[in-house]
């Protein structure tokens, strides 16, 4: 058991620059089981037009290779793409999973887009994950870290010496994530980092996104110790500096352009809603239900 923890997971990045968005495979060098974690389902929203090719992509990566996948996961539903857990299951019968606290997120979007038939129990998920809580893959065994803050929902998973922040910590230079939207507060994000940050020194950090600050290539792997000394949100900051920090930065950030199109259909574990009765799919938005106008 002791050296199953020992074991290093190999970490593939597939890096989608239309939403800034990492998406991982992380697979057992031994049993080569893997598991896809945040993959995209691409959307272009001026012309309406969804595709499979980034998750496509990642499916010609896992044959190539020879891996199977084990597990289908999402750190949170995201408010900036839509996820491809529900094309990927289909495509290779891997079940998808997400944190259990999805079901709170659920019932705030539902009410927001007015869905009273979407079911709010996470059953559009084949499983849901509570803090503490492991799971294998192959014989690595992965942790499941409870990480709210940016979303009500939101998880880290600790595989081997790997730890999976997605939308916390990004890279030092990118400073931490948003806490503005429903259900995000900034010092719920500050002790879900703190907990993060007391994980071993070399623990390597992947993080969910990365938005290329001054025009740099895009990266994605920092370590705790990297993070404790070099970003600029955290490194000798307190609760308070932090907290005021994170609400100043947040005033000034538009929504995500994609928000609205995306939470619907991540509440629905990445199931595009139902076609009509001409065959075509349509998306749902509120009016004036968010604040964050361009004006404002
Ligand atoms: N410009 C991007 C922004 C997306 C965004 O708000 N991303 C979230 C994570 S889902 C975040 O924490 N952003 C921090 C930042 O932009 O500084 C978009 O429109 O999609
Ligand atoms: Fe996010």
């Amino acid at each position: 058991m002791k050296q199953q923890a020992l074991i290093k997971p190999d970490v593939k990045a597939f890096y989608e620059h239309l939403t800034s968005s990492i998406q991982y495979v992380v697979s057992d060098p031994v049993t080569r089981q893997c598991a896809i974690i945040d993959p995209v389902l691409d959307f272009d929203e001026k012309s309406g037009s969804t595709s499979t090719r980034s998750a496509d992509a990642i499916l010609e990566y896992i044959r190539g290779t020879g891996l199977t996948v084990a597990w289908i996961l999402d750190t949170h539903p995201h408010a900036d793409h839509f996820s491809a857990a529900q094309y990927l299951k289909d495509k290779t019968g891997a079940p998808t999973a997400i944190g259990e606290h999805v079901t709170d997120v659920q019932a705030l979007w539902r009410d927001i887009y007015n869905l009273p038939s979407l079911p709010v129990d996470g059953s559009q998920w084949d499983r849901l994950f509570k803090d503490g809580e492991t799971f294998s893959i192959g014989h690595l065994q992965a942790r499941v870290l409870f990480s709210p803050g940016h979303t009500l929902a939101s998880i880290t998973y600790v595989i081997g010496d790997a730890a999976f922040v997605h939308d916390t910590m990004f890279m030092p230079d990118g400073g931490t994530a948003r806490a503005d939207f429903p259900g995000g507060d900034a010092a719920v994000l500050w002790r879900t980092i703190q907990a993060i940050l007391s994980l071993s020194d070399e623990t390597r950090l992947f993080t969910g996104h990365d938005y290329q600050p001054d025009g740099r290539e895009a990266r994605w792997e920092s370590t705790v110790r990297e993070q404790k000394r070099l970003n600029p949100h955290l490194a000798g900051k307190t609760e308070a500096e932090f907290v005021a920090l994170r609400r100043a930065r947040d005033r000034t950030l538009p929504m995500p352009k994609l928000i609205l199109h995306a939470l619907q259909v991540n509440i629905a574990g990445g199931r595009l809603p139902e076609p009509e009765a001409n065959g075509t799919r349509y998306l749902k938005f509120p009016l004036n239900a968010l604040t964050g106008s361009a004006w404002e």
